[in-house]
């Protein structure tokens, strides 16, 4: 196994410490294979290690490889021509006549083969790798019906494997009720959702179960069903909750010890007491939020009283966040949430991780992947203070 030694170098560990970003000042990092086999202060450097060529870092910041845990980013289209109709004085109505709206995604998304989903995700997947993210995941739901369902989850499997970038898939049936279901979601859910699900699981294509239950989607009643469908799969679960009203979903989905609960704008302290006595993540998006001109904000001082751990991604996904970058994320966390810098940094990381239910990866730790992002930065709040550059001057991803 190869061992690399990254000397000179600021850590941001973000282990559990009463330092802020958990930040060593003079730091080493070990690699060995694809682990982190030594992450701490110069001084401390074990012995074993000494023989080996420093990679010296000239005092540039270490972070984990950055996790973007919520997107969409294979659908066939965009939706730029409706954004341009809207802001040309169009209602939504007429957005929807003309074929707008997120079922014109998934006319788009039918239409497209896998090749054609892959090579029009590589683009926005190369953005967020090109800011150091080692880890995304990645959600069907644009299909809603079985082949393009199917479809969308091996295109994503597939960009695992055209890029060093690991990808964790979620599946989405339960996203929207197709045109042919207009009215029958239940029917919906029996006959296609469902079945679907089993499929996609059977062809390993599944990682964790989503839904989204908002009165335009499902009810708390049907996203039980799909709950159940994945809990007899062995599969985890999270949800799109609280992103337009309350209907107490992030409760529902703690009480299937859900990895996450995501948006989360019309939260109240009763979904957060329920996160919290169950592990169940917040995800906070913001770009979902920043393109909706929504004026509800997450509730995080309660969210920070419940200790619940809060994570940030994009939503990257052709309608309410077309946007394919992290560190933009982290800035409006910050500016529009009134997050702390240390918290987007955890949020992208520790807690995102937390959210995909990734145990190996989010901390510099012994043990830990060697997924590692190296930034031209003095200091972490860097990153979420600038809007629109980008300071990474290497990323590695498993160790290379
Ligand atoms: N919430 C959202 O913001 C997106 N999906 C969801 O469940 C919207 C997706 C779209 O408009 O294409
Ligand atoms: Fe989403």
């Amino acid at each position: 196994m190869s061992q690399r030694l990254l000397t000179n170098a600021k850590l941001a560990t973000l282990r559990d410490s009463n330092t802020p970003y958990g930040l060593i000042e003079r730091g080493t990092l070990v690699i060995d294979g694809e682990t982190i086999a030594y992450a701490g202060p110069q001084k401390d450097l074990p012995a074993v290690f000494h023989g080996l060529a420093a990679e010296d870092q000239h005092g540039r910041l270490i972070t984990p490889g950055l996790i973007d845990c919520h997107t969409h980013v294979v659908f066939g289209g965009n939706r730029a021509r409706e954004f341009e109709m809207r802001l040309n004085g169009a209602t939504y109505e007429e957005v929807a006549r003309a074929g707008g709206g997120i079922l014109s995604t998934v006319t788009a998304t039918r239409a497209a083969s896998e090749d054609e989903l892959v090579e029009t995700a590589l683009p926005r997947v190369d953005a967020l790798i090109a800011e150091g993210i080692t880890t995304l995941e990645i959600k069907s739901g644009y299909g809603l019906d079985r082949d393009t369902e199917l479809n969308m989850l091996r295109a994503a499997r597939r960009i695992a494997r055209e890029r060093a970038v690991r990808v964790r898939t979620s599946f989405l049936g339960a996203h929207a009720i197709p045109p042919d279901y207009k009215g029958r979601a239940d029917a919906y859910l029996d006959e296609i959702c469902l079945p679907t699900l089993r499929q996609a699981h059977e062809e390993g294509l599944v990682d964790a179960v989503d839904g989204f239950c908002e009165g335009i989607a499902f009810s708390p009643d049907q996203i039980r069903k799909v709950f159940d469908a994945a809990a007899a799969l062995g599969l985890p679960v999270k949800l799109h909750a609280e992103q337009l009203s309350n209907l107490g979903g992030a409760a529902l989905a703690a009480s299937y010890n859900a990895l996450s609960a995501d948006h989360l704008e019309y939260l109240d302290e009763d979904g957060i007491k329920a996160m919290a006595a169950h592990g169940t993540a917040a995800v906070l998006l913001p770009g979902a939020f920043y393109t909706l001109r929504e004026t509800q904000h997450p509730p995080l001082d309660l969210l920070r009283a419940y200790k619940v751990p809060i994570a940030l991604a994009t939503d990257c996904n052709p309608g309410s966040s077309p946007l394919a970058s992290l560190l933009l994320t982290m800035n409006m966390g910050c500016t529009l949430f009134r997050m702390t810098p240390e918290e987007a940094l955890r949020g992208v990381t520790t807690n995102a991780a937390k959210a995909l239910g990734l145990e190996d990866s989010g901390t510099l730790e012994e043990g830990k992947r060697a997924d590692l992002a190296i930034w031209n930065v003095e200091h972490p709040a860097e990153l979420s203070y600038r809007i629109g550059f980008n300071s990474l001057t290497q990323r590695i991803f498993g160790g290379s």
